[in-house]
């Protein structure tokens, strides 16, 4: 470990004990949860990187994710915990660009890397609800909507030049960026240690990977990730980053984005294509167990939440800071270049997911023989994605030939 990870590490890390000492620690939190009424802290951090906790109290509840100076799930990973006041600062951001679309922020303590949060357990994580084959209807659209309102309200289009200019140096997030540039657009297409390929989908890792056209696409599309300064994207949109609650009688439904560490100054069809690649894993698992009407289903997803980010943002266009030659010309222009960056975002997004580091359940889970069928027809979708991609007309078309590739068809 080297020096800087240990001076990294020199803060106190939280466990279920702790927790309650540490609540009332923190004068913001105290006031919302009285520690001597709390009831029961859940240790429940299942992702990559970080510890989350729920805190149960007979008054309420809030939820603490707190960043680790490692990577959680390979703790000989240093990364730095610095990204909790990226996820911070990127929440109030969006919280404030997109309301009741990311949990409500509490607490930021710069000096533990903790933030506190809104606990929405009643909500479940939307890929295992897909897995499950489950409809959460309106989670696309509500997730077109989230996208359209960080996109245009952290703009230079919402923002206005100076503003814009502020909010891009103030959200520089070097080192989650570089974990992007090498998990998603790097690694897949070199030898890499991180990379496992079961020997029966060796042939089609190497017929997606050193295909020119396909190296040429994630290359150009590594371009605009590291270089298109366009909005304060969350940069991590799949599936395992949405929380969705259905409609009930007397409740509304609720969509909501999280974990948005990984939020920088990026290009705005990233996010969009980070959902349309994590529906294509959700479709090829469904096909893959033979349920091709959830396969159709999901896949539709993808022109819902384009529909609605679409809508949205040319709904938000009016209120531009600077139309003097942002015309609605440059609206189109602008659309068109997001569709084009998230196919590209969309395919690589997906093939990372068969082939590089951080697996996802959609496909893991499945039994060895169906996996390697889902993963050939993941690859099959992402070279369809890359090469024809950005010249098909719009999503619909373009996602019932994701199905036919999925199915072998194409
Ligand atoms: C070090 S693991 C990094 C991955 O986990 C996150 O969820 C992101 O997808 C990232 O690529
Ligand atoms: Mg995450």
């Amino acid at each position: 470990m080297t020096a800087a990870v240990e001076a990294e590490q020199a803060y106190e890390i939280l466990t279920v004990e702790t927790v309650p000492r540490y609540i009332a620690e923190r004068p913001a939190l105290r006031g919302l949860i009285d520690p001597a009424q709390i009831t029961r802290v859940r240790d429940v951090g299942d992702g990559n990187m970080n510890l989350v906790f729920v805190v149960e109290s007979s008054g309420g509840n809030l939820v603490l994710k707190q960043a680790l100076p490692w990577v959680r799930i390979d703790p000989t990973w240093p990364i730095t915990p610095e990204r909790n006041r990226f996820e911070a600062q990127a929440l109030r951001a969006h919280g404030s660009a997109a309301p009741g679309l990311v949990p409500a922020i509490y607490d930021a303590d710069d000096a533990r890397h903790v933030v506190a949060i809104e606990d929405l357990s009643d909500h479940r994580v939307w890929r295992g609800a897909l897995n499950e084959g489950l409809r959460h209807e309106g989670a696309a659209t509500d997730l077109g909507h989230y996208v359209a309102r960080v996109a245009f309200g952290t703009s230079v289009f919402g923002l206005g030049a100076e503003a814009h200019k502020a909010a891009v140096a103030a959200s520089v997030n070097p080192e989650l960026c570089e974990i992007t540039e090498d998990l998603v657009f790097t690694e897949p297409y070199i030898r890499h240690e991180h990379n496992k390929i079961l020997p029966a989908n060796a042939q089609d890792v190497a017929d997606y990977a050193g295909d020119p056209r396909v190296r040429t696409a994630i290359g150009m599309a590594k371009l605009a990730f590291m270089t298109h300064a366009e909005a304060l994207i969350h940069g991590d949109l799949h599936t395992g980053s949405v929380l969705v609650r259905a409609e009930e009688p007397g409740r509304a439904r609720s969509t909501r984005a999280f974990d948005v560490e990984f939020a920088f100054y990026g290009p705005v069809g990233f996010d969009i294509g980070a959902l349309w690649g994590n529906f294509v894993l959700a479709a090829a698992r469904a096909r893959a167990l033979g349920d091709d009407e959830h396969a159709t289903w999901v896949l539709g997803l993808a022109e819902e939440a384009w529909a609605a980010f679409r809508a949205e943002f040319a709904a938000l266009w009016p209120g531009r800071a600077d139309p003097r030659v942002y015309g609605d010309g440059v609206l189109e222009g602008f659309l068109s270049g997001v569709y084009g960056d998230a196919v590209a975002a969309g395919a690589a997004k997906a093939a990372r997911r068969v082939i590089g580091f951080s697996r996802v359940a959609d496909i893991e889970t499945l039994p060895e023989d169906l996996r390697v069928t889902a993963i050939r027809g993941v690859l099959r979708a992402a070279r369809l994605l890359l090469v024809e991609g950005a010249a098909t007309e719009g999503p619909g078309a373009l996602f019932d030939r994701v199905g036919d590739a999925l199915a072998g068809e194409s």
